[in-house]
């Protein structure tokens, strides 16, 4: 039921603002388990794929695992809602898989001494919105996940990443 009152309020948005902007982008605040914004995300729907930007100010130096997570729900400390790697063409995980890698599966993102780290990539082959079941923003959403450790690009489900340490839900922008 609740689900089903956001839905109404994303359409209503759309209908009155700009339908084609609502169409081509989404961002994320994606905050820990305190609350904390942590990093921000903007997925942007290009020729070919998706463009996704994560920059964050707010993670200790090192080296963390970082996908798109098929549901858009965030509910922490451990952030399980997100579900698994968004994976619309039923592939195992990692680009060094030989039967990978799912759509949703992004590049480490590397944070220096600073607390600041960037991580840009383009998904190739896959697609924001439509309304297709394989479309990134689908009827249940999509959430970003960070995660305690590196991805080592090969390990199935999740690249041996650890713990879900932050989490945001992208939303039309
Ligand atoms: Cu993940
Ligand atoms: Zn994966």
């Amino acid at each position: 039921m609740r689900r089903l009152v956001i839905g109404t309020t994303f359409l209503a948005v759309g209908a009155c603002a700009a339908p084609p902007a609502a169409m081509g982008g989404a961002g994320a605040a994606i905050a820990d388990a305190t609350g904390r914004t942590v990093a921000r995300a903007a997925v942007r729907a290009r020729a070919g794929g998706i463009s996704v930007h994560v920059e964050t100010t707010g993670l200790a130096a090192g080296t963390y695992g970082v996908h798109l997570h098929a549901v858009g729900r965030c509910e922490g400390p451990a952030f399980a809602s997100a579900g698994g790697h968004w994976n619309p063409t039923g592939r195992q995980h990692g680009r060094d898989n030989p039967a990978g890698a799912h759509l949703g599966d992004l590049p480490n993102l590397v944070v220096g001494g600073d607390g600041r780290g960037i991580l840009d990539f383009t998904v190739a082959g896959a697609a924001l919105a439509g309304g297709g079941a394989d479309a990134l923003l689908d009827s249940d959403g999509a959430a970003i996940v960070v995660h305690a450790q590196p991805d080592d690009y090969r390990t199935d489900p999740s690249g041996n990443s650890g713990a879900r340490i932050a989490c945001g839900v992208l939303k039309p922008a």
